[in-house]
């Protein structure tokens, strides 16, 4: 029984996954949600919003001393974002690898910044780097009550219907 509830919990491992300004404006939304849908990861929440510049200072606190962070959070408020969780084993970690490096010309190709970016300051999309941080991340982002829990189906009877 532990064991199960165990794999369970693996299997329901979350994180943010989210498409940057310019991907919205590039019309990048749709294969960016593909990738990952076809990978085999469940969408539990999803919403487009124009991030506040408190919201981003909270989800970008460690870089608040770098160089780039002005220009950061002026990207980040240049348009709406696309901000997702997605669900399944180990969600996180293969996320960043679907993603690729921070820096698209470090990216190989087949990852979403190595086939849909050139630079660091314009790199797409956003994916948690650890669960912890995926945690930390989804809070600031949804409300509980907007991550949705369902099941697939063809794992549902159709005799009612
Ligand atoms: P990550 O997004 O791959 O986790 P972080 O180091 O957490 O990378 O940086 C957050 C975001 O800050 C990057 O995705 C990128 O948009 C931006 N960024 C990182 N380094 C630079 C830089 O050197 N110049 C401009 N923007 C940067």
């Amino acid at each position: 029984k532990k064991k199960k509830l165990a794999a369970l919990k693996d299997f329901r491992e979350r994180t943010l996954v989210a498409v940057k300004p310019d991907g919205v404006q590039r019309r990048l939304v749709g294969q960016i949600i593909q990738r990952f849908e076809q990978r085999g990861f469940k969408l539990v929440g999803l919403k487009m919003l124009e991030a506040s510049e408190e919201l981003l200072s909270e989800h970008y606190c460690e870089l608040r001393m770098k160089p780039f962070y002005h220009g950061l959070l002026r990207y980040m408020t240049s348009g709406p974002v696309v901000v997702m969780v997605w669900e399944g084993h180990n969600v996180v970690q293969t996320s960043r690898t679907m993603v690729g490096h921070t820096n698209p010309a470090e990216a190989p190709a087949g990852t979403v910044r190595g086939d849909f970016s050139i630079h660091v300051s314009r790199n797409v999309v956003h994916a948690s780097d650890s669960v912890e941080g995926a945690q930390r991340e989804i809070q600031l982002w949804f409300q509980e009550k907007d991550i949705l829990n369902w099941d697939c189906c063809d794992q549902t009877s159709t005799g009612d219907v």
